[in-house]
């Protein structure tokens, strides 16, 4: 039995915190750390790389490939699917307590060389140094090169593997840092380990050849409606990165709360912040933990996109700032349930943009992306031309400061401004107004709300949740094409996809996995992959792989019955599993445990184990059932 984690054990274990690069950054090179984030000494770290080879050496006989969970990965088993992959038989590349990293002497190369270096470190219990390309001293193991080849693009990489070595090349740090999610999906799921477990460590023989099919993979997090601590959203931007998404959106304002700091306007967050849908205490980012967040972010080669919405969804502001709020209005109140469009900021009035200018210029000021979104969505009090009126002079304020103006859709009757781009979240296909901004030059990011918001229900049961668009199984995350989704819009207008994910019912960092899991693989497999490789059937079976490594991992997943998920896997993994949390219902009545291998039979229930606290029970519809505290 166990219990859930609460937020103040959240911030204070560093168990929950991502089990494989660890919240802060990479570890210094030459030092290996233990899961518990103590630094280990060399002679331990040699201790333990000789206990992992002996066990590996053991496991080694039979051969590898005929060994379960230690053969070779598929080379084409990665999410997204990469662009081109060909495999070559016998040229599986073992890595060692020998295997060196070696990088040229581009810092922000080096620093993906450093997070390789993190994420293998903890399962293998291998030092993997990292060295100077030109060292003479170490020849083999895996080098990370920047070419000048400019086919790859600036996300693209090539990854050969063959006995002697494993070489990754791109034209630019972030392709390298692709490679590297490659390479990680491409070990055992017991990689994902925080602490030495047996090897053998093999990587399949071949070359992938990859890019991005749009420069724009995001997801949202809404972290007005309820609030998230920064390792919450640290953890997320890990997910993404996993997946090769590269926008992460946050949704910082709204009626329930305003989360960041702003110092022109202090009252934003001391009075604005407190509060969240429910009774939660609400919260807010100061400065420096914003900047945190972005720093984190960027050293993943992940834009942060902060929104501002205006001009509705601000009664959080107005509590703070009454004088904002139009004459006439009933005074502003703290707001804590789940209506939208009833809050306004004065279109009228010289001080509304006083204060969006102090705002965007502060927000853009800490925001190394190029982005700033100003929202406009559900505005309904602000109608026709005060409404365009005011979004136009917004997307000024934007320009002036540097940035380029994203907005919701809503936004597309506005007149066109340099840049633009329409977040695009409605349910049909065909939408004259934004196919007209097109036209007038904007781009669009595909967020259809009926196919990829990630706070739709999977299913009718599913805990958390809304179900106004829908319901949205894997299947349904996965079968569209975001290039011709739009009636009169060219795929050239898409910059890309993003996924958001609305809080009104998800209150903890389990619940966001659970909405995330296995959704945002698929949405990432949308803005990355190649349309020609896109198949439901390869890719459900691809995503089953995942779940060990989630799990692993310690990250809640949705079991979805559409995948053919395996219940038990191999030796020194932990089983598929699972959400430690359902906020409400009866635990259904388990039943006894499933062959290993076999999918979970509709209609039945399993046992499972999960990461701390996270032990319950699993039925096939996905509904998942803690155990009791
Ligand atoms: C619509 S989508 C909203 C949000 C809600 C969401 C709930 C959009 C731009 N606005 O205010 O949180 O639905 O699904």
């Amino acid at each position: 039995m166990s219990t859930l984690p609460t937020p103040a054990d959240r911030d204070a274990t560093p168990t929950r915190e991502p089990a494989v690069t660890g919240v802060d950054g990479v570890p210094p090179r030459e030092t290996a750390v233990a899961g518990d984030g103590v630094p280990l000494r060399e002679t331990a770290v040699a201790d333990l790389v000789r206990a992992a080879d002996r066990a590996a050496t053991e496991l080694l006989v039979p051969p590898a490939a005929t060994l379960g969970h230690a053969a070779a990965a598929r080379l084409g088993d990665v999410v997204p699917a990469p662009e081109q992959v060909h495999p070559v038989p016998g040229a599986d590349h073992r890595l060692g307590p020998d295997t060196v990293i070696r990088v040229g002497a581009d810092p922000a190369a080096r620093a993906v060389a450093d997070q390789l270096a993190a994420l293998l470190r903890p399962a293998t219990g291998y030092p993997l140094p990292v060295t100077d390309l030109a060292d003479p001293e170490s020849g083999g193991g895996i080098t990370l090169t920047l070419t000048d080849d400019e086919a790859l693009g600036p996300e693209g990489y090539r990854l050969d593997v063959d006995r002697d070595a494993v070489r990754v090349t791109a034209g630019a740090p972030a392709g390298l840092l692709y490679a590297v999610q490659t390479l990680r999906q491409l070990l055992p799921a017991a990689v994902e380990s925080a602490t030495p477990v047996p090897g053998p460590w093999i990587l399949p023989g071949g070359s992938i050849v990859d890019r991005p099919r749009f420069p724009y993979r995001g997801a949202m997090l809404d972290v007005a409606r309820h609030f998230f601590p920064v390792a919450d959203v640290l953890r997320v931007i890990d997910h993404l990165v996993r997946y090769k998404l590269n926008h992460l959106h946050l949704h910082l304002t709204d009626d329930q709360g305003w989360r960041i700091a702003v110092d022109a306007w202090p009252r934003l967050t001391t009075v604005g912040g407190m509060g969240e849908v429910g009774d939660g205490p609400g919260g807010s980012y100061s400065t420096a933990d914003y900047q945190r967040i972005v720093r984190y972010a960027a050293d993943r080669h992940v834009t942060v996109v902060p929104e501002i919405d205006l001009p509705g969804h601000t009664n959080a502001a107005l509590v703070a700032y009454p004088e904002l709020a139009p004459e006439g209005v009933d005074p502003p109140t703290p707001y804590t349930g789940t209506e939208v469009g009833f809050s306004y900021v004065d279109p009228a009035s010289e001080r509304t943009y006083d204060f969006i200018a102090d705002v965007l210029g502060e927000v853009a000021a800490h925001t190394p992306g190029p982005w700033l979104h100003i929202g406009g969505d559900e505005a309904f009090k602000v109608k026709g031309e005060a409404y365009t009126g005011f979004v136009e002079r917004v997307q000024r304020l934007v320009a002036a400061t540097g940035k380029t103006v994203v907005g919701w859709h809503q936004i597309a009757p506005a007149a066109h401004a340099e840049g633009r781009v329409l977040q695009w979240w409605g349910t049909t296909p065909d939408d004259p107004t934004t196919a007209e901004a097109v036209r007038r030059g904007a781009r669009v990011i595909a967020s259809p709300a009926n196919l990829i918001y990630l706070d739709m229900k999977y299913a009718p049961d599913t805990p958390i949740g809304h179900d106004w668009a829908g319901l949205i199984d894997v299947r349904r995350a996965y079968d569209w094409d975001p290039g011709s989704h739009l009636t009169g819009v060219p795929a050239e207008a898409i910059l890309g996809v993003e996924a958001p994910l609305w809080t009104e019912s998800v209150t903890s960092l389990p619940e966001i996995e659970f909405m995330l899991f296995p959704r945002l693989p698929a949405v990432a497999e949308l803005g990355w992959s190649p349309r020609s490789t896109h198949d439901w059937a390869g890719f459900r079976e691809r995503l089953a792989g995942h779940a060990p490594r989630w799990t692993t991992a310690g990250i809640t997943f949705h079991a979805a019955p559409e995948v053919p998920w395996p219940v038990a896997i191999g030796p020194g993994t932990a089983p598929a599993a699972t959400i430690p949390t359902q906020p409400t219902g009866q635990a259904p009545p388990t039943a006894p445990p499933i062959p290993a291998g076999d999918p979970i039979p509709a209609g039945t229930t399993t046992r499972v184990e999960g990461p701390p606290g996270a032990d319950g029970a699993i039925s096939a519809d996905g509904a998942i059932t803690p155990d009791e505290a």
